[in-house]
């Protein structure tokens, strides 16, 4: 016996990758159901062989459905997760509406797996902000061994993070950098993208940190630890797909090279690929459509006294996403539903 699973935003860039990762972990699914916006009503997506109708998520009825994974921004969310939730149907949400919610989880599995049966108070459990989720999963295991003091993080964020309009926008304006008879308007970015870099990622607080830099923190402390400080500078790159990361850790206890590595290429989620050599690293092109979170570049910082340099890297629509809520929905039904 499997689950009866909605997909909310399945035309999206999240939603089409949350239907892909449940077809290809083969999540057990008896009954599935996709639904869009009224604008992208009768849309088909694919889910595994199969291709699927996108029925109206205003009117749908959540009724005897056992998981919905929702992928339609904060606005919808907030609109119909509560009626999701109401119905006994257990949401799990990629918006940022309720991660700092203290009645609802936030949920990385290879970090805090057992806070997914803190579901029930709001039958809501929150996916974190990808660049979040892919540094937590670097920084648990060795957090575990040698008490994380402080992080500096600077990111590197793939265009595919705003959505598909950002992903057009870097498209058309690198062609139109080529072609410049091509008339092209920037939308999305407040600076030209294409052959650039923006340290700027979503609204920018009283603090002079962006929101972005703020979900970092916020969300670090939630799932790992609330005692660990983060800094972060978080920058948008003309990649399409793949968050990077430059993490600098400092530690409580010493935590020489070495041994960092082999506690990271033990650790669940990573690939250590780490040769200090031309092209012993990865990049974003490599990680697309993977579900490792990659780690390169592990080398002391004799800086400070116990510190930790590292590069992260992972597919942001898949573990900063709908990997991570794919997982939430494996681990709800190991520790909640237990049906699969
Ligand atoms: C970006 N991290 O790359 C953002 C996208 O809070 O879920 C995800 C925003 C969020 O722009």
């Amino acid at each position: 016996m499997g689950y009866k699973v909605v997909v909310a935003g399945a035309t999206g860039n999240v939603g089409r990758e949350m239907l892909n990762i449940l077809a290809e972990r083969h999540f057990p699914v008896d009954e599935i159901a996709v639904l869009a916006s009224r604008k992208s009503l009768g849309t088909e997506v694919s889910f595994g062989d199969k291709t699927l109708k996108t029925q109206d998520l205003a009117t749908f009825d959540f009724t005897g459905w056992d998981m919905a994974l929702f992928a339609v921004g904060s606005g919808p969310t907030k609109e119909f997760a509560p009626k999701a939730a109401a119905a006994g149907c257990i949401v799990i949400d990629n918006s940022s509406l309720y991660r700092y919610d203290p009645d609802v989880p936030l949920v990385v599995p290879e970090v805090n797996a057992d806070a997914v049966l803190g579901y029930s108070k709001k039958n809501i459990i929150a996916n974190p902000n990808c660049s979040t989720a892919q540094m937590v999963v670097a920084l648990k295991p060795l957090h575990d061994r040698a008490k994380i003091k402080r992080v500096v993080v600077s990111t590197y964020q793939a265009v595919s993070g705003s959505g598909k309009d950002a992903i057009d926008e870097l498209w058309d304006q690198t062609k139109s950098i080529y072609n410049p008879t091509d008339d092209y308007e920037a939308k999305v970015y407040p600076k030209q993208i294409a052959f650039n870099v923006i340290p700027h990622i979503d609204v920018f607080l009283d603090s002079g940190d962006t929101k972005e830099e703020w979900k970092m923190v916020t969300e670090t402390k939630k799932i790992l630890d609330p005692s660990v400080k983060v800094t972060a500078t978080c920058v948008r790159v003309p990649v399409f797909v793949g968050h990077s990361e430059s993490i600098n850790i400092e530690f409580e206890d010493f935590l020489d090279e070495d041994e960092a590595r082999d506690i990271l290429r033990e650790a669940p989620g990573i690939m250590v690929i780490d040769k200090r050599e031309d092209g012993g690293y990865v990049t974003p092109i490599e990680c697309v459509g993977d579900f490792a979170t990659f780690i390169s570049r592990i080398r002391q910082d004799v800086t400070v006294e116990n510190g930790i340099n590292l590069w992260c890297v992972s597919d942001n629509l898949r573990k900063g996403a709908a990997l991570n809520a794919v997982q939430i929905a494996e681990t709800l039904g190991q520790k909640v539903l237990k049906k699969g």
